[in-house]
């Protein structure tokens, strides 16, 4: 079969690649960042490759809703009281790896506006 995610979070979602995985469930799984910002630095992705906010539509309300709860799930099970969550959209934005997640960031100061 072709491979439709090539990205390497499709890498990682297929056990290709290594992550550390801090959670998973039948919908997205979370796991360290392998260039962390900060002490806590996880991602969430979606099992479903959507390459990024801009490609979800009305059908994944659901599904982006408990990325956003398994989100701050994982900050809250790594000790943070504190965190950001980003979603970087398209190269301008800072986005590398075209499978949308969800960084949760925290454990340091965190200024705003971010560059
Ligand atoms: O964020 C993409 C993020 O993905 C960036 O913080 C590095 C991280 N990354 C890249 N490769 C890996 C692997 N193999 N494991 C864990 N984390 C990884 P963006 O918002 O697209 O810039």
């Amino acid at each position: 079969m072709a491979d439709s995610n090539p990205t390497v979070f499709g890498k990682i979602l297929r056990g290709e690649i290594d992550a550390p995985r801090v959670y998973e469930d039948e919908y997205c799984i979370a796991f360290k960042d392998l260039q962390p910002q900060a002490p806590v630095h996880l991602l969430v992705i979606p099992r479903l490759h959507l390459a990024g906010l801009n490609e979800a539509d009305a059908g994944q309300e659901a599904l982006l809703g408990h990325l956003l709860l398994v989100a701050a799930q994982v900050a809250k099970e790594a000790g943070l009281a504190a965190w950001r969550t980003v979603i970087n959209t398209g190269a301008e934005a800072g986005q590398t790896v075209f499978h949308l997640h969800l960084h949760v960031i925290g454990g340091r100061p965190l200024s705003w506006p971010p560059g």
